[in-house]
């Protein structure tokens, strides 16, 4: 039977609405568009498996094309939720190469939805948990339409941020500057609902190190340091699912150091700024974390460039700090 608290997003969302009696409605429309854009990714990854059998006889052919399909489908999907709305000024996705412009035939709007819609993707084929990850920032250029500068905005200035996590349920969680709220999707009446209000990483955090410590030769002095400094007297355990939105939401849930570093193969590390690291550090800050590039506070970097990469360091205050406090160390 339906309890008289349960809370679903549309609800959730238009309570908070009603506390900024300024508001449009054009944001409440754009989170719930991404709320079923999440729904219907949600439904393809939990039948990723179940295509391989039932589709055709060339495995190993339907195979690649299968996880390579799920990428673009899920970029489809989110561009197809977003684009006709009106409160777009353009778009930006891990999955192109340019900025996503909203087609003439629409009216465009305030808005830009910078996302990757299917983090981790690799990891379809072995059950392992994967995401979807989206910034909302501000239109600034003054055009009608949006434009390149519009999507190259430091993180300081998104107006809201989330991630969709395709694990053993699905949840979204979204900050958009009043705290961190999860929901989790209750598929037998299709609805995301309220079940982890204020997210905050906890007092004392649990010490787990996460990072790919297969790279460790790659590494810098400092960034071998850290992790030898963390295992041995630092008491720290570890843990790496090497899916990028698992290993957030857990960080958030319990504590620990989220890491990828630079190495000497990648000089800036792997994850991106605008699709990945800013996203993901603003809703760690908003939960009491810290999120940091090694030197400098992650939301206060301007990106360059559309697909630029960033080392990250994320997660519990008091880790990164001590993480920063390696990496400033030459000798
Ligand atoms: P992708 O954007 O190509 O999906 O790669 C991103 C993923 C992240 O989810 C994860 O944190 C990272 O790659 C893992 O990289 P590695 O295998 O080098 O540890
Ligand atoms: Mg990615």
């Amino acid at each position: 039977m339906l309890q008289s608290h349960v809370v679903t997003i549309s609800r959730f969302l238009v309570d908070q609405q009603r506390t900024h009696p300024e508001a449009t409605g054009a944001f409440t429309d754009l989170l719930s568009d991404i709320a079923l854009a999440a729904k219907v990714i949600s439904r393809e990854v939990n039948q990723a498996g179940l295509v391989d059998i039932l589709g055709s006889a060339d495995e190993e052919n339907v195979h690649g094309e299968e996880q390579q399909k799920l990428d673009v489908f899920a970029n489809q999907v989110f561009i197809r939720a977003l684009d006709h709305t009106g409160h777009l000024a353009c778009m930006a996705s891990e999955e192109s190469e340019e900025i996503i412009p909203i087609p003439e035939k629409f009216e465009a709007g305030d808005y830009v939805v910078i996302f990757d819609p299917l983090d981790g993707s690799s990891n379809i084929d072995v059950n392992v948990s994967i995401g979807t990850i989206f910034s909302i920032h501000r239109k600034r250029s003054t055009g009608p339409r949006g434009v390149l500068e519009d999507c190259l905005q430091a993180g300081s200035k998104q107006v809201a941020a989330g991630y969709v996590l395709y694990g053993s349920s699905t949840m979204l969680v979204y900050t958009s500057g009043t705290g961190v709220h999860g929901f989790t999707l209750d598929p037998s009446i299709g609805e995301f609902l309220l079940s982890h209000p204020r997210m905050q990483i906890p007092d004392p955090p649990k010490k787990v190190y996460s990072v790919n410590e297969a790279y460790y030769t790659r590494w810098s002095t400092a960034q071998q340091r850290l992790v030898t400094h963390m295992k041995t007297d630092g008491g720290f355990g570890s843990r790496y699912i090497g899916s990028f939105v698992a290993d957030i939401h857990r960080t958030l849930l319990q504590g620990g150091l989220f890491m990828y570093p630079a190495d000497r193969e990648s000089p800036k590390g792997k994850l991106r700024l605008l699709y990945e690291a800013a996203p993901m550090a603003m809703i760690v800050e908003q939960a009491g974390g810290r999120a940091s590039d090694g030197v400098r506070n992650l939301l206060d970097v301007v990106p360059e460039s559309l697909h630029e990469r960033t080392p990250l360091y994320m997660g519990a205050k008091p880790f990164v700090d001590l993480a920063e406090e390696y990496l400033a160390r030459s000798d």
